[in-house]
């Protein structure tokens, strides 16, 4: 019977392995990178709309250089300030891990913050989904699909079976 319970056990250590794990990888912007986008400010909030972003979640800035990420405030993304950087990366590419609540992302270089290179993102505490900020809107683009796709949650639906598997095998333990 000690054997089944190690073997328990370890399926229960491999689940709350992967509930760990379950944070994500974000390439921003996809294929485009890290740049000034030639589809103007849409570009960015179109691709944050796309996805839901939890706290632990990786952004992966792809650029190797004339870019740089710098996190803001709102208000200094809004009006693309450069002069309060709270974070700033200059050599890409660049790995973010979210926190919870919103970040803001601008490029310091040049007027690209103006042109378009800016994301804004909302990551949810894990169980607490929140919606992602509005997109911007943009007189020359069309908004595209913004509607934020609803996704299942595998860290809740795991600690509760991981839960439940540690439940069973304290129960062996108990009548073996
Ligand atoms: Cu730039």
């Amino acid at each position: 019977m000690a054997s089944l319970v190690a073997v328990i056990v370890v399926v229960a250590a491999a689940l709350v392995q992967a509930a760990a794990a379950s944070a994500k990888t974000y390439i921003v912007g996809d294929s485009l990178g890290w740049q000034v986008p030639p589809g103007g400010v849409v570009v960015y909030s179109d691709w944050a709309s796309q996805h839901k972003f939890m706290a632990g979640d990786i952004l992966v800035f792809n650029f190797t250089s004339g870019h740089s990420v710098a996190t803001v405030s709102m208000d200094d993304f809004d009006a693309c300030n450069t002069d309060h950087v709270i974070t700033l990366k200059e050599n890409g590419p660049v790995n973010y891990t979210l926190d919870s609540g919103d970040t803001y992302f601008i490029c310091l270089v040049d007027d690209h913050c103006v042109e378009g290179q800016q994301l804004a993102v909302t990551a949810s505490a894990i169980g607490s989904p929140t919606s992602s900020p509005a997109p911007r809107s943009s007189p020359d683009g069309p908004s595209g699909n913004n509607t934020p796709l609803p996704l299942p949650q595998p860290s809740l639906a795991t600690r509760v079976i991981t839960t439940f598997v540690i439940s069973i095998a304290l129960v062996i333990t108990n009548f073996c």
